[in-house]
């Protein structure tokens, strides 16, 4: 496929939900950039319809770089120091749609708009009014309606016209000359797979691209469709990894991605959760799932299929709600555990990344499982993993890791640093085996990276 994984040695993905840039550039330079995140996903960063909620960043009203979350200029530094730090960045990008409000308004920057009118930006003449009821997508079993019709509302790009091509470039080559390296492309699907690879030739240099195809069963528009514009999230991996967690087995994980019929890895972008399967997927694990979340992340982590992404979230009781927010409704800096959630720095986690960067490109090898929750293998010569999901501890079990003999720090209770671990010590033999005690929904991972 013509597409490529993020590029680098370090790929793993941190989601900052609706962070604000002047957090997000303190993150990358404490927290993301040590760690070994390689990239950082920002928030849509052009101006906005106004209101409390989040979902206000997934309606345009102009493309300026002005947001609750901050200013051009906030954006701008962000971006440079995320690239001191070493992390690239990634945007939402909106460009399948503007605003959903039937009312005219203002938005966040000032920009007067109607439903289908931007003045400077598009007309009536630049949106599809499909004819259906409300001219809204109620079906999605019909490509055409779900193309050409309105996503929940929301004034709907005719990303065939040339015009709408040009202009969308043009915001995404602006982002692209303040120094982004990636988009998001948000609502896919509702955009034939032609019309986001005429955009792509527009820009200005190359940049990482994934697209939003939430895979639907029996629908047909595909997320294989879209392989060849860029990668592609894979929305059935979240999906089917809760279900074993929660009601299967994780010896069934043996064969998971290609294996399950996701897409094939080389362009498959993978989440335990995004913004939107937290809120609107029952059944997907989230922050609120605790331990078995940092293990299904874990696992993410050191299984080598697709991209993965870390979801970052703040606390949230309803669909709805926004995130903390001053009166005027600019978004708060964030403080981790307290109104956010953090989940790229719990330690299980956040050390887990390193582990990804030390096995990058090394196969799964000495797949061992006991048939139902404990399960364990190796990352060829670079690392080993073993996750104990059962409700009791594992013991008098030694384990073959095939790695060099030594003595390893376990990231998952331990953090490795400056040479010393912060958690328990395992001792892989001449022979590379260890002897350890896996407890009840717990688990062990020592990399070649985290070597005493
Ligand atoms: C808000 C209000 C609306 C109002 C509108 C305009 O909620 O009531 O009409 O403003 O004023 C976000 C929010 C929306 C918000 C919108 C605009 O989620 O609530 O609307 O901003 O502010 C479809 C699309 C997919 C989209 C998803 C939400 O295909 O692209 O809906 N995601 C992106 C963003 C999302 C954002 C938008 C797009 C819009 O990530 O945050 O919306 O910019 C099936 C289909 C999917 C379809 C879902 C939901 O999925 O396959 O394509 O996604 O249904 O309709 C199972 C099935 C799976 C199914 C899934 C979910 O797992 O396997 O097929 O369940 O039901």
């Amino acid at each position: 496929p013509a597409a490529a994984a993020p590029a680098g040695t370090k790929k793993v993905i941190a989601n900052l939900f609706e962070w604000n840039w002047t957090s997000v550039a303190s993150e990358c330079q404490s927290t993301l950039g040590p760690k070994g995140y390689g990239w950082v996903q920002v928030s849509p960063p052009q101006e906005h319809v106004r209101r409390s909620e989040w979902w206000v960043s997934y309606q345009p009203v102009s493309y300026r770089i002005e947001s609750r979350k901050g200013t051009r200029a906030q954006f701008t530094s962000m971006v440079d120091t995320c690239h001191a730090a070493g992390v690239k960045v990634i945007v939402d990008a909106v460009v399948n749609h503007m605003s959903g409000q039937d009312t005219p308004g203002t938005g966040w920057a000032g920009s007067s708009f109607s439903h289908y009118d931007y003045p400077g930006t598009y007309q009536s003449q630049d949106f599809h009014y499909c004819g259906r009821p409300g001219n809204e997508i109620s079906n999605y079993g019909d490509r055409w309606e779900v193309q050409n019709c309105e996503l929940v509302n929301l004034a709907d790009l005719k990303t065939e016209s040339e015009y709408v091509r040009s202009r969308l470039a043009a915001y995404l080559n602006d982002l692209l000359s303040l120094g982004v390296d990636g988009f998001r492309m948000d609502a896919s699907k509702h955009m034939p797979a032609a019309d986001i690879a005429a955009i792509k030739a527009k820009l200005s240099r190359s940049a990482y691209i994934v697209q939003e195809v939430i895979y639907g069963a029996g629908e047909p528009i595909t997320p294989n469709e879209y392989t060849g514009n860029g990668d592609v999230h894979e929305f059935r991996y979240g999906k089917d990894l809760a279900r074993v967690f929660r009601s299967e087995r994780l010896a069934y994980l043996r064969n998971f991605g290609e294996g399950w019929g996701h897409l094939p890895s080389s362009v498959s972008a993978v989440f335990v959760d995004n913004h939107d399967t937290q809120r609107d997927f029952g059944g997907v694990l989230t922050y609120n799932d605790r331990g078995i979340y940092a293990l299904a992340n874990a696992f993410m982590l050191a299984w080598p299929y697709g991209s993965p992404t870390v979801m970052s979230s703040y606390t949230f009781g309803n669909r709805d709600q926004g995130p903390p927010q001053d009166s005027s409704g600019r978004t708060l800096n964030t403080t981790c555990y307290s109104g956010w959630e953090c989940e790229h720095r719990w330690p299980v986690i956040a050390n887990m990344v390193g582990f990804r960067n030390a096995t990058e490109g090394a196969g799964v090898a000495n797949w061992y499982d006991n048939g139902y929750q404990h399960i364990a293998f190796s990352r060829t010569g670079k690392g080993y993993l073993t996750v104990n999901d059962e409700d009791f501890a594992i013991t008098g079990r030694s384990y073959y890791t095939g790695l060099p003999a030594g003595r390893y720090c376990d990231v998952i209770h331990g953090t490795y640093s400056n040479g010393t671990c912060s958690g328990p010590v395992i001792t892989v033999d001449a022979n590379g085996w260890f002897a350890a005690t896996v407890p009840a929904h717990d688990a062990i991972a020592i990399h070649v990276g985290a070597r005493l």
